[in-house]
């Protein structure tokens, strides 16, 4: 068996319990120190156009991390495209293209960017005053992903939103489980669990990576981090007294 579907046999039918929400929200401690491995965020999406934007362009995209082969790190069938970068075909970070950190690379819109406006104008709406990398990322059928981890700590870093998700794709985590992924729905990432993604499916899988940070726009990302905090809090309670209804008379 190959390392994607060991990880499976593992993990591929565990679901993750969030169980130390605190009662009050502290924004530095949900995104730096909880360690939880994915924090999905209260977001109106317009995932359907962004979907069909990024897609019809799907002749432009490359072979992602095409030399990880032979780092003992494969994949099969995973494709990149970026809207925000160094160039649209340039889909790895910026050590891939020799600048020495995050800020020292020319990062701006791609040439694609005008070719997708309903998903240029949901992310320019979201809190972050510097962008990075924002890429498609698709996925073949019967591609895969093989187990890997991209940061050393554990705090929430990028976010992945599924464009789609069809059924028989899964992306899920060591030790945790698999990721709610429905199409539209977006997560705060904590990648640095190991984590592998498998596409069964007779379909293209497309989601967006959104690489940024807040800088001045630091009060909308904490309130859009403390809304999506309340939504998982009442998601929680909202279980618990269905539970109760239940079980008690
Ligand atoms: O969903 C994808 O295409 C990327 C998966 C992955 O390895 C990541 O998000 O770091
Ligand atoms: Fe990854």
């Amino acid at each position: 068996m190959e390392e994607h579907e060991i990880f499976f046999q593992q993990y591929g039918n565990h679901a993750y319990k969030y169980n130390d929400i605190p009662d009050k929200f502290d924004y530095d401690w949900v995104m730096f120190k909880s360690r939880w491995p994915w924090l999905q965020l209260d977001l109106d999406i317009p995932y359907q156009e962004m979907y069909k934007e990024g897609i019809a362009l799907e002749h432009k995209f490359v072979e992602h991390r095409w030399n990880d082969q032979f780092r003992g790190y494969k994949h099969q069938g995973w494709k990149s495209l970026a809207i925000h970068g160094i160039d649209s075909q340039k889909t790895e970070n910026f050590h891939a293209y020799g600048y020495k950190s995050q800020e020292a690379a020319p990062y701006d819109w791609t040439e694609i960017a005008n070719q997708c406006p309903a998903t240029l104008k949901f992310l320019k709406l979201l809190p972050f005053e510097n962008k990075y990398r924002i890429r498609f990322m698709l996925l073949e059928p019967g591609g895969y992903i093989y187990p890997h981890k991209d940061q050393d700590d554990f705090s929430f870093y990028p976010i992945n939103i599924a464009l789609n998700h069809p059924k028989g794709c899964k992306f899920a985590m060591e030790e945790v489980g698999v990721l709610p992924f429905v199409p539209g729905s977006a997560f705060h990432m904590n990648l640095g669990y190991r984590h592998c993604v498998i596409n069964h499916s007779q379909e293209k899988r497309l989601h967006l990576i959104i690489h940024a940070a807040p800088g001045s726009k630091i009060n909308q990302h904490k309130r859009l981090i403390e809304k999506s905090f309340n939504k998982l809090k009442e998601s929680k309670e909202k279980k618990w007294t269905t539970f109760l209804d239940k079980v008690l008379p």
